[in-house]
């Protein structure tokens, strides 16, 4: 058994293949690999050809003279900066489409959500009056086209948020501009010689960062919504059982919803499914992997192949006829691997080419067709396969909690508010509430810190919201159904009950962080919790985090006012006066503060005393885990193992059924 390297058994199952044939696995190579000390603890600066200047023994500057300070914070800025450029050129694409497609430029695409449509348009004054929804969306997308290269004024978005927050960012000077200028700015000011004021280039991080939260991710969600649909509650299936013996597999990764939306119509076209018959295949079938998963999954509810540590072992598996990839988390180490079975790897992105993979490349003039011969080349591999190991393993989940439905659910149409939530919070029947977010690392046990945590907050009477891969981490352990209610604490059970909802709400891909924006707004503006988003008794908290992308959505919800822990480890651990700086420095200006935590029942620890300290600020009564009755269901033990896991799965067994 590879020992503590998740606590998934899916996982643990394809590792032992893995480790018995020697195939190679981000798994292993993280154990091959051992961080370079100096960079991993943030004291290593390479901006220029001067060094890399490593700041070790008696080094206390670089070549040029900078501080351990200035390059750890220029350092953080840039990868803020990069996460944030991700977000947002994704983001851009949706706008792009959006506009194909009112044209009537994109044949498959359509207006799906009008109701979202004439919502943004009032956001962004747009006009609707009795004009078509094209005319509507070709207005809307090339307002959120400009929104990009804004040259001086603000992001029309920042207007969404609470009035005493969008105050700050003005006093402080980190409202941002257009998300093009921000990204780039960023970058000019940490070139070699250039900003070399700690404090100073933090505050462009938090500025770049809000471009991204509260531009490039929220139009990004905004325009997937009109395109595809606003998500509501569906019900689906997590984890590599969700691959078919009997069918032709085809796994999508990477996280732009056009191609994969496009493929699931394509997989489920007659024509085609009659194709695979002609094979041998009994049908097809589609799964997601990363937040690409997400997507399809919180609009069409395809099933989950994994989060990003599984990428690799789905092909492992050698079910996978193809696998279709576009953007940001696809490890080139596909190439290889799909090399060893017959799974074809096929880029799809002009941004994003991979050697030795198949490119067919995508354009949304042409998606039908493209989605088609994608189809048709991984049905055209199925008879290549050899041999077949597919874990039994899946789990029940509901995902597609938007920040509209959450609202709905919590009155119908007509009286739909934020009102019974945040009563239910001011009572102390919900403590608090949490994202729990972010990506997985081996460096960490897989899935251990995502699944810990999110138990442990809501045995203790805090809902949970989660996106990205810790939202499939969520799914796979049957923490997204109402089943799971008998883990949450008295209080919080009751209030799902009476709503109607799991403890753990799934709310999308990493983009759809922006969602949780909106809904810490909404609880802010709604009365009761104070007046703005650092008043609020919640956390965010991405526990096995590796990507840049992580720290630009860490940066935006401290930027916003919230309270972030970061799990794994801190990327300039060896840099104190940064970590000071993140910490106490940023929560006097903005209200909210960054910290890592390495041990993940501290982050439980840290969350839950933050959660109490501010409902003692908002003079809400003391949470009394003993006034809604003891929950006396709680699974047996804490420590998380595989038997663990199969206990949950067990009590799920009825709804497998
Ligand atoms: Ni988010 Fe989504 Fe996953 Fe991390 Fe990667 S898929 S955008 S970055 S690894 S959560």
């Amino acid at each position: 058994m590879p020992d503590g390297k998740s606590i998934d058994p899916a996982t643990l199952e394809v590792l032992e293949i893995a480790e018995s044939e020697c195939i190679s696995t981000a798994f292993s190579r993280a154990e091959e690999i051992q961080p370079c000390p100096t960079g991993a603890s943030g004291r290593c600066c390479k901006n220029c050809f001067m060094g890399p200047c490593r700041f070790i023994g008696e080094t206390t500057h670089g070549v040029c003279g900078a501080s351990l300070t200035t390059i750890a914070a220029r350092n953080l800025a840039r990868s803020i900066a990069a996460g944030t450029s991700a977000h947002s050129d994704h983001g851009r694409d949706m706008a792009f489409t959006l506009l194909a497609a009112a044209k009537g430029q994109a044949p498959g695409y359509e207006i799906k959500d009008v109701a979202k449509l004439h919502a943004v348009a009032g956001l962004m004054g747009v006009e609707v009056g009795s004009r078509s929804k094209e005319e509507i969306a070709i207005d809307v997308a090339n307002k959120a086209i400009a929104e990009f290269g804004k040259q001086n004024d603000n992001l029309i978005y920042l207007s969404r948020a609470p009035q005493k927050r969008q105050e700050i960012w003005k006093k402080l000077g980190i409202a941002p501009r257009g998300v093009d200028r921000e990204v780039v700015e960023m970058l000019h000011r940490t070139v070699m010689g250039n900003d070399q004021d700690p404090e100073h280039i933090l505050l462009g991080a938090l500025r770049t960062s809000l471009a991204d939260g509260w531009g490039g991710s929220m139009l990004s969600t905004d325009i997937s919504d009109i395109l595809f649909g606003t998500p509501a509650p569906v019900r689906s299936q997590a984890n590599l059982g969700v691959l078919k013996e009997d069918e032709v597999n085809v796994v999508i990764h990477g996280h732009e919803p056009t191609l994969s939306m496009l493929l699931v119509q394509a997989a489920s076209d007659p024509e085609m499914i009659a194709y695979a018959k002609t094979k041998g295949a009994k049908g097809i079938n589609l799964a997601g992997i990363c937040c690409t998963a997400n997507e399809i999954l919180t609009r069409q509810g395809i099933s989950v192949a994994g989060n990003f540590l599984q990428q690799e072992l789905a092909i492992i598996t050698g079910a996978v006829e193809a696998m279709v990839v576009d953007v940001q988390c696809v490890m080139e180490a596909l190439v290889p691997l799909s090399a060893r079975y017959h799974t074809k790897l096929i880029t799809t992105s002009r941004k994003a080419k991979i050697e030795g993979a198949l490119h067919i490349q995508f354009d949304e003039h042409d998606a039908v067709n493209i989605a088609k011969k994608i189809i048709r080349t991984a049905v055209d591999n199925y008879p290549n396969r050899g041999r077949v190991r597919i874990p039994d393993v899946t789990n029940q989940m509901i995902a597609g909690f938007s920040h509209e439905y959450i609202a709905y659910m919590q009155g119908g149409i007509y009286r739909q508010s934020f009102r019974p939530l945040n009563d239910a919070i001011i009572a102390g029947r919900i403590r608090g509430a949490a994202g729990v977010v972010g990506c997985n690392n081996p460096r960490v046990g897989h899935d251990e810190a995502h699944i810990g945590i999110i138990r442990e907050l809501i045995k203790n009477d805090v809902l949970v919201v989660t996106t990205g891969c810790g939202a499939l981490s969520a799914g796979k352990f049957g923490l997204l159904t109402p089943e799971m209610m008998d883990l949450a604490g008295p209080g919080l059970k009751e209030v799902c009950n009476t709503i109607g909802i799991p403890p753990v709400l799934h709310m999308g891909s990493c983009v759809d962080n922006s969602r949780i924006l909106t809904v810490l707004t909404q609880m802010a503006t709604e009365g009761g919790l104070g007046d703005d988003i650092s008043d609020l008794p919640g956390v965010g908290i991405a526990p096995e985090w590796m990507s840049e992308k992580a720290l630009a959505i860490g940066a935006y919800f401290v930027a916003s006012g919230a309270y972030v822990l970061f799990g794994v480890e801190s990327p300039f651990s060896e840099v104190p006066e940064l970590t000071k700086l993140v910490g106490e420095g940023w929560e006097k200006l903005t209200g909210g503060k960054l910290e890592f935590e390495p041990d993940w029942l501290k982050i439980v620890d840290k969350s839950i005393a933050h959660i109490d300290a501010k409902r003692k600020a908002l003079k809400l009564p003391d949470y009394d885990p003993e006034k809604f009755a003891k929950s006396k269901t709680y699974l047996p033990g804490d420590a998380l193992t595989p038997e663990v896991y199969a206990a949950g799965k067990r009590s799920l067994a009825g709804v497998d059924a």
